[in-house]
């Protein structure tokens, strides 16, 4: 349907679009959405240009990327040299763990993400909480991932929690690197003093308003997953996390238990304690390893899964990289599906006119142009050619595109049994020898009598 104002023609849901020439940069998966519509090419000749279907595919969730062990163990190190720097710790209160916040905060500014500091006051000492937002995404529905960064004060804390800390920092790099386009909100968070008594995520809990809380789809926990003497605990809290994580070690065929060390013993409790659904991965601590176990993980039986738990002795040789590898790519293939990162819309900058233009009864072809500006280089192999042509019986009807070159290229032929109305179409073609910027023209004719129409818009998507 045209509207009063000539030139300008709204497409459902999307905004009015500016007439000739004009440059505009839609997300073509939306902007064509108004012209996508079968219709069948003409049957007496193949055309040169051969209409794309046009039917909008649903999005592709987006696989998640391998996380590099290499970039996890890295943090560990810097971490690690930060307790070696500051009295052989990170614990609340002491310098070890202020620093350690200021090394995962300065990567993730530079990533691009937007960080808080929240601070707290805990045993008489200070205490920080570093919360991470990537930019983007439905904010009524968060995915948040969190790991307490403190270490206790007898060691530097690498798999409690430097392996829980690091993995999620870089799957959060992980998010910037890929430029992620979730269609919820991802958070990223690391807690203050949690060897205290998870107060960093209390603390952050009991002030998030209870209208933010309700905004958390799930809150995912990782404290300690890269244990000497590994296990693969899954928590079994919220289901649909849980499968989530079980569906992923499936696909690894590493079998999973559920964790049955402690529902209070870390950050994931207060989030759960208010009803926000949780989950999370675990390696173990200090329980003992059965023989069942050891058949199933290998390692050793009759030995504690992390016989370094809060000792001197927690340093980065404490950590096995298999389980730290296998559950630094859980926590990337947890935070992708649940929030349903998918592939992103075609983008392409996108030249239209709205202007209508009369197709003489089986008279001469009329033509009408487009000024392209703005695009280097020469035109793509698969330039797109949407037309909204308004004709009855379109077996009438030859489309042509002249290219900046002069050069025609063959759209649409004409049909003498094809009886239907309107060409609403999108037409791919090679127009990789023409020049890009300059004046492109769709050529149509009616070459047969009776039957009349007129060119109601044509686009070009580079
Ligand atoms: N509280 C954690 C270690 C820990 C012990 N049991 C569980 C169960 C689930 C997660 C973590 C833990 C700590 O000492 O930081
Ligand atoms: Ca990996
Ligand atoms: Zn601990
Ligand atoms: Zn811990």
């Amino acid at each position: 349907m045209k509207l009063s104002v000539p030139g300008v023609r709204r497409i459902p849901a999307i905004r009015a679009i500016p007439t000739i020439s004009a440059r505009v940069a839609l997300p073509v998966g939306l902007a064509l959405a108004g012209l996508l519509a079968t219709t069948a090419p003409s049957a007496t000749a193949a055309p040169v240009a051969s209409p794309r279907p046009a039917q909008s595919a649903p999005a592709a969730v987006l696989a998640a990327p391998d996380i590099p062990l290499a970039n996890v163990k890295a943090h560990l190190t810097q971490l690690s040299s930060i307790a070696a720097a500051n009295g052989g710790n990170r614990a609340h209160g002491r310098p070890g763990y202020l620093a350690s916040v200021n090394y995962v905060k300065g990567k993730l500014d530079a990533a691009g993400f937007t960080t808080t500091v929240q601070q707290f006051t805990s045993s008489g000492a200070t205490g920080y909480n570093l919360i991470a937002d990537w930019p983007g995404g439905d904010p009524n529905q968060v995915i948040m991932s969190g790991s307490h960064l403190d270490s206790v004060t007898s060691g530097a804390g690498m798999n409690d929690n430097g392996s829980g800390s690091s993995a999620i920092l870089e799957t959060a790099l992980a998010v910037s690197r890929a430029q992620l386009q979730p269609a919820k909100h991802l958070r990223f968070a690391w807690w203050g003093a949690e060897e205290l008594g998870l107060v960093g995520s209390r603390y952050y809990v009991t002030n998030l308003p209870t209208a933010d809380r309700a905004k958390i789809s799930g809150y995912l926990n990782f404290d300690m997953i890269g244990s000497p003497n590994p296990g693969y605990f899954v928590y079994d809290d919220d289901p649909t996390i849980e499968q989530t994580f079980k569906d992923y070690y499936a696909g690894l065929g590493v079998p999973t238990e559920i964790e049955t060390e402690g529902d209070g013993r870390s950050d994931h409790a207060p989030f759960a304690n208010v009803g926000v659904p949780v989950g999370g991965l675990f390696s173990g601590a200090d329980y003992t390893k059965t023989a069942a176990q050891a058949q199933k993980w290998g390692g050793t039986s009759g030995q504690a899964f992390d016989r370094c738990y809060h000792s001197s002795c927690d340093t980065t040789a404490n950590i096995n990289d298999t389980a730290l590898d296998r559950n630094s790519d859980a926590v990337a293939y947890a935070v992708w599906t649940l929030s349903a990162a998918t592939v992103p819309p075609p983008t392409g900058t996108v030249f239209e006119t709205l202007t209508d233009v009369t197709i003489p009864d089986n008279g001469a072809a009329i033509t009408s142009s487009l000024n392209v500006t703005g695009i280097a280089g020469n035109a793509p192999p698969t330039l797109r050619v949407g037309v909204d042509i308004k004709h009855t019986w379109r077996g009438d009807v030859v489309i042509d595109l002249i290219g900046p070159s002069g050069t025609a290229y063959r759209l649409k032929n004409s049909s003498g049994s094809d009886s239907a109305d309107n060409v609403i179409a999108t037409y791919t073609v090679n127009a990789s020898s023409e020049v890009a910027s300059g004046l492109w023209r769709l050529r149509v004719q009616d070459v047969a009598a009776q039957d009349t129409g007129y060119i109601d818009s044509w686009r070009l998507t580079f």
